[in-house]
């Protein structure tokens, strides 16, 4: 299938067209459409009827019929009226982002909660635009008489109830599933476990990451533990992924998240942004960026305005500078925040990223009991002046503490700790 994107830029666009075309031809890729040119234009606002305007719609027309184009995929979601107009003019197959990428998460989804967000996102969609896009089958059904504007509107009318129809039922049906997932959480917000959240750009590593550090951490392969799905492709993650994982006897919640993209489907902001609320619980964030991608800049303002969005920019984060084997850009900005080069080809730094993972998490006092000798008084007065005393006793062969140590001097009193000491 051969197909021509049309976009449109605006002076308020963040993102330049020639990359926010580039995207769209990726998201065409990954469904196997070739993509044989770029038209775009540049207005104050999309045309409200056409989307581009007039002389765009003829150069468009002399584009399809000069080189064979079977469909022609327009940059931004077009309303009900756009796409009817743009149907009548170009009497061709016509697609947006939107679907595109409805397309491509339908493809993708795995999991029950994943298909009937999805299935549910794109009943939405279709619902205003169902007669517009349904027309060859309405056409079909009516036969070529006379009678097929009246055959051809009963059918979409059954199909809008059909739609109508369905969606009811999909809603009922994810909610069900939602207060499942909702007691999960719960429950593990109960067990105290640290969560670690990788988020980013779709296709910048994170589900790799995940797996290399469940390799990394795994115990001689004694742990039963399962890879996380990772892919050269577009939204290979969908889902919320939760890896427990134990390092220098610490445990934390690993969990890898759905990638992001610019300008999503309106339809599918909201699941979108319900699996992404998982990411507002973390203790720590890891932003995974692509350094091999020419794009790193738009890529890392999509995911921070997102992060923005759903109130937790302010979590400890850090910059995870992935694909460092293969990295475009030596010399990366990420003014007040930490980061780390890394590659989980070549795994350099590995080490780097899980000790600042756990030193981020791991609590800043640590509960413990001591027997301090009273030979080591010293001990006892630093004991006295720094940590918050619990409790106090003068015992035979010393005084005895039980007492919040702060992490960074606790080293000191580990020989003294009656948890730990060996008898
Ligand atoms: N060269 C190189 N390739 C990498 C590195 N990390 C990941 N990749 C590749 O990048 C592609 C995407 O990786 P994923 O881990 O699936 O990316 P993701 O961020 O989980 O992507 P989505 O789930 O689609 O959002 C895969 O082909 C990986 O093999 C790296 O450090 N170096
Ligand atoms: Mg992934």
């Amino acid at each position: 299938m051969k197909a021509l994107l049309v976009g449109v830029t605006t002076k308020y666009d963040i993102y330049d067209i020639e990359y926010s075309l580039d995207e769209l031809k990726s998201l065409a890729e990954s469904l196997n459409i070739e993509v044989i040119g770029k038209i775009s234009q540049q207005l104050d606002s999309p045309n409200s009827r056409t989307y581009v305007g007039k002389g765009k719609i003829q150069e468009i027309i002399f584009n399809i019929v000069g080189n064979n184009v079977d469909l022609v995929i327009f940059n931004d979601e077009l309303s009900p009226t756009q796409l009817r107009n743009i149907k009548y003019e170009l009497n061709i197959e016509v697609m947006d982002r939107s679907y595109l990428i409805l397309k491509i998460f339908e493809q993708r989804a795995k999991s029950r909660e994943a298909k009937l967000e999805i299935k549910l996102a794109k009943d939405m969609y279709l619902l205003p635009r169902i007669q517009f896009l349904r027309e060859k089958e309405s056409r079909i059904g009516g036969g070529a008489s006379t009678s097929t504007r009246g055959a051809g509107e009963t059918q979409r009318e059954l199909d809008r109830r059909h739609l109508m129809a369905e969606i009811n039922h999909l809603h009922l049906e994810l909610e069900s599933v939602k207060k499942m997932k909702l007691n999960q959480i719960e429950k593990r917000k109960r067990n105290e476990i640290p969560i670690v959240a990788l988020v980013g750009y779709t296709n910048a590593g994170k589900s790799s990451t995940m797996n290399s550090i469940l390799d990394f951490t795994k115990k001689n392969g004694t742990d039963e533990i399962k890879d996380v799905y990772a892919k050269d492709q577009l939204f290979s993650t969908l889902f919320t992924y939760n890896r427990k994982i134990e390092y220098n006897k610490i445990n934390f919640m690993l969990v890898d998240t759905i990638g992001f993209v610019s300008k999503l489907p309106h339809n599918l902001v909201n699941s979108f942004y319900n699996t992404l609320q998982e990411i507002k619980n973390a203790d720590f964030i890891i932003h995974v960026v692509d350094t091999s991608s020419k794009y790193i800049n738009q890529q890392i303002n999509v995911v921070m305005t997102v992060l923005k969005q759903i109130g937790a920019s302010s979590i400890p984060s850090i910059f995870l500078l992935n694909k460092w084997d293969m990295t475009i850009s030596p010399y990366i900005d990420t003014p007040g925040y930490k980061s780390i080069k890394y590659s989980n080809k070549t795994k350099e730094n590995i080490d780097l990223l899980l000790n600042t993972i756990i030193e981020e998490i791991s609590p800043s006092f640590i509960h413990a009991r001591l027997l301090i000798p009273y030979s080591k008084g010293d001990l006892s007065n630093i004991i006295e002046e720094k940590c918050q005393i619990i409790a106090r006793n003068y015992e035979e062969t010393g005084t005895y503490f039980e007492a919040e140590i702060p992490k960074k001097i606790y080293p000191m009193f580990s020989l003294y700790d009656l948890d730990t000491m060996v008898s």
